[in-house]
C-alpha cells in the first residue's frame, strides 16, 4: 500500500467528495482561505443590511415594509450563521468583527453604492441577490461541511429575496411612465456593480486556482458572471427594460451573451475603500457596535451573577456538602 502524507490524504478526500469537518486535519492554508472567504461573506451580509435598511421607514406600503424588514433580518441571520461557520475553523468572532470595524476586512464591493430611490430595492433583490445566488449555489457543494450546510438555507432565503426584488421591478416597469423610468434608472446604476460582485477576471483572480482544487469554489468568477448575464438578460427583456451595455449581444457560436468590459479601475477603487459609500458603511457599523456595548456588558454581567448565585444557592451548598 502506498503511504500518503497528510496533505495527499486530505486532497484524496476532497477528490472523493468527502466533506471536511471541523475536527479533521486540514492544511493551514485551507483553513486560512476558508476563514478569509467565510468572514468576508459574513461581513457582506451584515454590511449588506445597510443599503436596504435605508428604505425600511420609507417603503411605499405596509406590505412592502413588512417584506423588506423580513429580508433585512434574513441577512442578519446569514451573517450570524457564517460567523459561526468561521468559528468552527478556530477563528475568533470578536477579532473578525474588529477587522471589519477597523477597515482591515474586505466585504462585497456592491454594498458601497447608495440606494437613492425605492426602485433600488427592487434592483438589489433582482440583481444583487440574483448574483449572490448564482455564486452561492455552488457553495452548497463546498468541500467544508459547515460552510456548505449553512449555504443550503441561505440560498433558499436568497431565492425568496430575488423574487421579491423582481416583483418590485415588475410592478414599477408596468406602472406609470415615471415609475418605469425609475426602474430603468435603478437598472442602469446597479447592472455593472452587480457584475463586479463575481470578483476579478479569472486571469487576475489570486485565489481561484487553489480554491477550485480544494473544491471550495466549483466554478470560476468568469463562468459565474457569464451564467448570471445569460439568465438575467431575458428577465430584463420581460420587464421591457434595457441593460446599459451597448456591447451586449447574443453569440450564436458560443451559446452565450457577449458583454462589454467591466470598469476594473472602479472595481479596485471600491475594493480598496474608495467607493461612494465605504466610509459611511463602516461608520454605521462602528456606531451600531458602540451603541450595542451595553447589551454585551449586561449579558456578561448577568452570566457572572448567575455563576455567583450558583455558588451560594442552598441547593449548590447542599450539593457541595
Ligand atoms: N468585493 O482571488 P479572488 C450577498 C477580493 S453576499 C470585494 O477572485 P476569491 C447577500 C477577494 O476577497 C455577497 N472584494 O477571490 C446579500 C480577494 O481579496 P483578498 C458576498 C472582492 O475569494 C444580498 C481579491 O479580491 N458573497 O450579496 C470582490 O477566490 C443583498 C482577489 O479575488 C460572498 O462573499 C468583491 N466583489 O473569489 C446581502 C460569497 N471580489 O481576500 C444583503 C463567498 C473579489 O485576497 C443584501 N465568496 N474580491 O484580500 C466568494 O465566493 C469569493 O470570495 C468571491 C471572490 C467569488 C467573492
Amino acid at each position: 500500500m502506498t503511504h500518503l502524507n497528510l496533505e495527499d490524504q486530505f486532497q484524496a478526500k476532497i477528490d472523493a467528495e468527502t466533506k471536511i469537518e471541523p475536527k479533521d486535519w486540514m492544511p493551514e492554508a485551507y483553513r486560512k482561505t476558508l476563514i478569509r472567504q467565510i468572514s468576508q461573506h459574513a461581513h457582506s451580509e451584515i454590511v449588506g443590511m445597510l443599503p436596504e435598511g435605508n428604505w425600511i421607514t420609507r417603503a411605499p406600503s405596509l406590505r412592502r415594509k413588512l417584506i423588506l424588514l423580513a429580508k433585512v433580518q434574513d441577512e442578519a441571520g446569514h451573517g450570524l450563521y457564517l460567523y459561526s461557520a468561521a468559528e468552527t475553523l478556530g477563528a475568533n468572532r470578536d477579532e473578525l468583527v474588529q477587522q471589519l470595524l477597523t477597515g482591515k476586512a474586505k466585504y462585497s464591493s456592491i454594498f458601497n453604492y447608495p440606494t437613492t430611490s425605492w426602485a433600488d430595492i427592487g434592483a438589489i433583490g433582482w440583481l444583487v441577490d440574483g448574483a449572490a445566488i448564482m455564486n452561492q449555489v455552488m457553495l452548497t457543494r463546498a468541500s467544508y461541511g459547515p460552510y456548505a450546510r449553512a449555504m443550503v438555507r441561505i440560498c433558499k432565503e436568497e431565492s425568496f429575496h430575488q423574487r421579491q426584488g423582481y416583483e418590485i421591478m415588475m410592478t414599477m416597469a408596468k406602472g406609470s411612465p415615471a415609475q418605469k423610468q425609475m426602474a430603468q434608472d435603478a437598472l442602469n446604476r446597479w447592472w455593472w456593480p452587480s457584475l463586479m460582485m463575481f470578483g476579478p477576471k479569472d486571469d487576475d483572480s489570486a485565489h481561484s486556482e487553489q480554491s477550485m482544487k480544494w473544491k471550495i469554489k466549483r466554478k470560476s468568477n468568469d463562468e459565474l458572471r457569464q451564467q448570471f448575464v445569460d439568465v438575467t438578460v431575458p428577465q430584463a427583456e420581460y420587464l421591457g427594460l434595457t441593460i446599459p451595455d451597448p456591447d451586449l449581444q447574443w453569440n450564436e457560436d458560443r451559446g452565450h451573451y457577449d458583454f462589454g468590459e467591466i470598469n476594473w479601475e472602479e472595481f479596485w477603487n471600491v475594493v480598496k475603500g474608495n467607493g461612494p459609500c465605504n466610509r459611511q458603511r463602516i461608520q454605521a457599523r462602528v456606531k451600531a457596535y458602540e451603541d450595542g456595548a451595553w447589551v454585551r456588558e449586561a449579558a456578561v454581567a448577568y452570566a457572572e451573577k448567575k455563576d455567583q448565585r450558583k455558588l451560594v444557592s442552598p441547593k449548590a451548598q447542599a450539593e457541595a456538602a
